[in-house]
């Protein structure tokens, strides 16, 4: 059941009961989720008047610099779910390996893990270009009261218990699922509390923006040049609109609330994408999927992948579902030519 002008806490209370085997620990996850996204939000939308932009001098395991920002989030996201003593593991894309988490030394007992990138498109932040947290939760798969160990993060995007993403655009939202749909809610500054704004959020089956770096052209797979080629034809129906901002999350939910395809496919820069398969690509297609979209590799689909590495990268096609059929249909005849 959804209704306007809902509060986020409501809006969890209310929908406790369609959480399958949680006893709250699920609530109090987005929760904390919730409250991290405030902490990140005050300073994100400050970025220009303190001292916290630029890079912080260090580089993460990506090798990429790292933002003051993004150190920022990371810390934030990682001490709130470590202090709320609610899950069990969290791995982000600013920490090289997984974190095992056991405050208050409760051996081991819950049940979740989260995966996290903290701020993505942080390159973003100097020139006030939106910037968003991407997370996806699962269900442990080792036995509770011992260690997590990286099986329980190696899991297939289709065993998602939740996922989301915060925007911190001209407003702030935060956008989720627990697999009945997909609602937004709109932060009201003036008292801090999440408002529901974008009851079932879904994809229009077909639309008319695609998002694509196309400085890479040169560097992409025939079938993707062969669609970016299709987007831009004289037709009834086309050219196509080309909107990129360079920051994922902010591409997704316009695409989400337009119509669109947002494609990072593999190059010769990056060979299997430039995109994390753990915590970017399989929270967006949990998200993508539950607003009836799609989202894929270009040739299967994205949470059917098995993950074999925390970091690893995978070709990312993912909007309204009859554009990316359209950019596989691309794919699968370049592979047969
Ligand atoms: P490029 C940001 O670094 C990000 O991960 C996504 O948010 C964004 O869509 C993409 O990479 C931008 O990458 O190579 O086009 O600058």
């Amino acid at each position: 059941m959804t209704n306007t002008n809902q509060t986020l806490g409501e809006f969890i209370i209310e929908n406790q009961a369609s959480f399958k085997y949680t006893s709250g620990e699920l609530s109090r996850l987005i929760n904390s989720l919730r409250l991290a996204a405030k902490v990140v939000n005050h300073e994100v939308n400050k970025a220009g008047l303190v001292d916290i932009i630029g890079a912080a001098g260090d580089q993460n395991v990506q090798g990429e610099d790292q933002q003051k920002l993004d150190v920022y989030a990371n810390d934030a996201f990682i001490r709130t779910l470590t202090k709320r003593n609610i899950v069990c593991g969290i791995a982000s894309e600013e920490e090289d390996d997984f974190i095992s988490i056991n405050s208050q030394d409760k051996n081991h007992q819950n049940k979740y893990v989260v995966l996290i990138d903290p701020l993505d498109g942080s390159s973003n932040i100097d020139v006030n270009v939106s910037v968003g947290t991407i997370f996806s939760v699962y269900r442990r798969v080792t036995p509770v009261g011992t260690p997590v160990t990286i099986d329980d993060f190696l899991q297939k995007g289709n065993k998602q218990v939740a996922a989301g993403y915060i925007v911190y655009g001209t407003s702030t939202m935060i956008v989720y699922t627990t697999g009945h749909g997909v609602n937004g809610f709109t932060l009201n500054p003036a008292i801090g509390t999440f408002y529901m704004s974008h009851p079932n959020m879904q994809f229009p089956e077909d639309g008319n923006i695609y998002s694509v770096n196309e400085g890479n052209y040169i560097r992409f797979p025939q079938g993707i040049k062969d669609y970016i080629k299709y987007c831009q034809e004289e037709k009834e129906d086309r050219p196509y609109t080309s909107r990129y901002i360079g920051s994922l999350v902010s591409d997704f939910h316009r695409n989400m609330i337009k119509g669109g395809i947002y494609m990072y496919p593999e190059s010769s820069k990056y060979p299997t994408g430039k995109l994390r398969l753990l915590y970017e690509c399989n929270p967006m297609a949990f998200l993508a999927e539950q607003a009836s979209g799609k989202a894929s590799d270009g040739y299967q689909r994205i949470m059917d992948i098995q993950p074999t590495e925390l970091h690893q990268r995978v070709p990312f096609i993912c909007g309204s579902r009859n554009m990316v059929d359209k950019a596989e249909e691309f794919m699968a005849k370049a592979k047969e030519s």
